[in-house]
């Protein structure tokens, strides 16, 4: 379901029904307050939303699919261009954000050959513009070689993603950009693939070795439905359709309000738990792939994932012992694959440095520069056993999950909590999984989760990278107030939180569109 982003001819292209009257209000203000900045109205508006992650955390950047939704929070871009003049060597951005002066205002020059220069030591909100234009440009140069002549542009940013609550505003801005740039030079017809991939690429330039589920997820959404994104053999993405359910389901989200800086955390949480699960790819690939077996240069941060070892194991690598495994369902595999792990990595206080090299038969020194100079981690031991077997596990979630909500539901039938139960089940397994293999939830999380299921939540667990953020619960229609009411009472009532964070707190998340372009009549 690849092809161009769509170009909206209303918002109800974009937007749920009940968000439209909002939503008509804050795109009229954007281009208003565009016109009252710069004199002049804007040509087009670009949009990406943020998302909330369903099912299939952490596993993104080891190459498993995920099951993600895109929100209707989302940043829009009100654009201006003008031609620079012949012979110049640079073009000129003026960007502003609605939320002046919270968001400062900004006016740069790019060099037409030369790099977008992003400091990512400084947290500027402009270097997620930056880092969505600079991978525009990229792709513009690929196209259209020493014929490109970039425009000019004058820019007004909204966002209504909350920053650093897990629903992913950075991919949000980044995508959003990257789009507006491509639009601003003439490409109207931008492809969802290409945007979702350099999205991928360029925040990784802004200091996250991220996956690519949250980029694919703003992109590729569809209104009404969520998304299962695989990243192997190569990226796809496919809308799933939550099937019709008696009460309806939803997805309530919740903010805990730790905020989870992985710029400042990273070599101790995200990042390294993106170099530990390399590490587990190299070494189960050493102890367990006849010797020699390299493994295959990937999409993952660091150019091999568990994905890359699970197909070389069953499928490349030429050891009797596999290859009567090649009949065995992906399920199947993934449970084989959770075997071999506890019988090879059995050992639960974690691996040195030194442990690692030498089942690799490589220096220390080696193994560093292999695995922890482009990503800088600081850590003794590394738990390989514990995040192989979440990665694993995890994955086997997401296709149990995706098998159930593509399973036709006895039409008719008047009770859907078995189904309502078995779907809160698995999400209720990953958030253990997370607490206790992965380690990326934090108290208030594994509180709110614990709150939330006894008031009637079917299923509730962190989502994104954790840590802190938001956490998502699967609720019947009819008891979303009694959820609300107990987070209320046992959690936020017990925090000093501001208005804004209260109205802030909890939001019922249907299913909107991902990227979209709206021409300014
Ligand atoms: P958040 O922090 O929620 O945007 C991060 C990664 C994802 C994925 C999840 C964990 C970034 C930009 N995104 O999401 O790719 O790995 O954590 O499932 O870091
Ligand atoms: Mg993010």
């Amino acid at each position: 379901m690849s092809g161009p982003v769509p170009v909206a001819a209303s918002l109800s292209d974009i937007y749920p029904k009940e968000a439209l009257v909002i939503q008509g209000a804050r795109w009229n203000k954007l281009l208003s307050t565009f016109q009252n900045t710069y004199g002049h109205k804007a040509n087009f508006i670009a949009r990406s939303p943020g998302r909330v992650n369903i099912i299939g955390e952490h596993i993104d950047y080891s190459l498993y699919s995920v099951l993600p939704m895109a929100i209707t929070a989302d940043a829009i871009m009100a654009v201006s261009t003008s031609p620079i003049a012949d012979g110049a060597t640079t073009f000129k951005v003026k960007i502003a954000n609605v939320e002046n002066p919270k968001f400062a205002a900004a006016e740069f020059d790019v060099p037409i050959e030369g790099d977008v220069e992003i400091d990512a030591t400084q947290f500027e909100w402009t270097n997620y513009f930056k880092s969505g234009l600079r991978g525009a440009l990229q792709l513009l140069r690929q196209k259209k070689g020493k014929e490109l002549k970039p425009c000019s542009m004058n820019i007004m940013v909204d966002g209504t993603v909350p920053v650093g609550g897990g629903l992913s505003s950075s991919a949000a801005v980044v995508s959003t950009s990257a789009l507006a740039v491509m639009k601003a030079n003439g490409e109207h017809a931008v492809d969802k693939k290409q945007l979702t991939e350099l999205a991928i690429v360029s925040e990784r330039a802004v200091g996250v070795n991220s996956g690519g589920m949250d980029q694919a997820a703003s992109v590729f959404s569809e209104q009404g439905s969520a998304l299962f994104v695989s990243f192997s053999p190569q990226l796809e993405a496919r809308p799933v359709k939550l099937p019709p359910t008696s009460p309806e389901l939803c997805f309530l989200v919740a903010q805990s309000f730790v905020t989870a800086n992985k710029h400042v955390t990273g070599p101790i949480h995200y990042n390294l738990r993106v170099v530990e699960v390399s590490f587990a790819a190299a070494y189960l690939n050493a102890v367990l792939n006849p010797p020699g077996t390299q493994l295959p240069e990937d999409a993952g941060p660091l150019g091999i994932s568990l994905q890359g070892f699970h197909d070389t194991y069953f499928y490349h690598a030429s050891s009797s012992d596999n290859s009567a495994a090649k009949s065995l369902t992906k399920e199947e595999e993934l449970k084989k694959l959770v075997d071999v792990t506890k019988e090879t990595l059995t050992n639960e206080e974690g691996y040195t440095r030194e442990e690692i090299a030498k089942v690799l038969q490589i220096s220390v020194k080696e193994l560093e520069d292999r695995f922890m100079t482009k990503i800088p981690v600081r850590a003794e031991r590394f738990k390989l056993r514990q995040r192989a077997l979440h990665v694993f596990t995890e994955a086997l979630r997401v296709l149990q999950f995706y098998t159930l909500l593509e399973r036709p539901l006895h039409t008719g039938a008047s009770d859907t909590s078995p189904f309502n139960q078995e779907l809160g089940s698995i999400m209720n397994d990953t958030q253990e999984s997370c607490r206790v293999l992965y380690e990326n939830s934090c108290p208030e999380n594994d509180d709110i989760c614990r709150i939330a299921l006894a008031a009637g939540s079917y299923g509730s667990r962190q989502t994104g990278a954790g840590w802190g953020g938001c956490s998502v619960h699967l609720v019947a229609a009819n008891r979303v107030e009694d959820v609300k009411a107990a987070l209320v009472r046992e959690y936020f009532a017990k925090r000093n939180l501001t208005e804004e964070q209260k109205e802030q707190a909890m939001v019922v998340s249907r299913p909107a569109g991902g990227s979209a372009l709206y021409v300014v009549g």
